[in-house]
């Protein structure tokens, strides 16, 4: 596996929704892959207030703790009528045991009265080395909270209350691979993988 830009990989994600989703779009470009949740690696706490500055951050704790090239995802879904929230405390909107349904109820609740329901799913990844340096790459997607009970068991997170635009069905109701078709991950991804490319020769 010489010839691979990256011979070892480190997902810097607690998040257990995340790993295969990640993994999925890399496998084939990278050597091996582990996770910092499997190697105990510290999960810092998210003290930034943008995606890329929690992803960044994320990616150089791994880095610095591991002492090999991590990749962290900081994601989260946007909500305009809400001022763009939970945004980057979509993981901390739940509560401290993470529930996502409860998390879901508090976004509807506050949405009861607004006429727009238009969100959008953000997804920022960084890329880190043990030397400091750094890459980021963006990924959105465009859609609406659905008006009514959440739908569908796949994916993870809010994917039951959210609806693309031009699609009628959550991404919980998509299948796995058509969510990584399409997803914010999938369009952070693409930049991840081109730049990957590009280094691989
Ligand atoms: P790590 O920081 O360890 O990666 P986390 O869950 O705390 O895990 P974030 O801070 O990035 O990750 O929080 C993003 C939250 O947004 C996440 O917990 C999900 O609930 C939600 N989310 C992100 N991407 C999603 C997706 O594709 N589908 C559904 N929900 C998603």
């Amino acid at each position: 596996m010489s010839s691979f830009f990256i011979e070892k990989l480190i997902l810097a994600t607690h998040n257990a929704g995340k790993v295969p989703e990640i993994a999925y779009y890399i496998k084939a470009l990278v050597g091996e892959i582990q996770c910092a949740g499997d190697l105990g690696l510290p999960e810092p706490e998210e003290t930034e207030n943008t995606f890329a500055g929690n992803a960044i951050l994320k990616a150089q704790t791994a880095a610095n703790a591991s002492g090999e090239i991590c990749l962290a995802d900081d994601s989260g879904i946007c909500v305009n009528a809400l001022n763009g929230k939970p945004g980057i405390l979509s993981s901390r909107w739940g509560g401290p045991s993470k529930d996502f349904k409860m998390a879901g109820q508090r976004i509807q609740e506050e949405l009861v009265g607004k006429e727009d329901r238009s969100a959008y799913f953000m997804c920022t990844l960084a890329l880190a080395w043990p030397d400091g340096k750094f890459k980021t790459f963006e990924g959105r997607v465009n859609g609406c909270i659905i008006d009514g009970d959440p739908r569908g068991d796949k994916g993870f997170g809010y994917d039951p209350i959210f609806i693309m635009d031009d699609d009628t069905r959550t991404f919980g109701e998509i299948g796995f691979d058509e969510k990584q078709e399409i997803s914010h991950r999938a369009r952070a991804m693409d930049g991840l993988v081109a730049y990957l490319k590009l280094q691989n020769g």
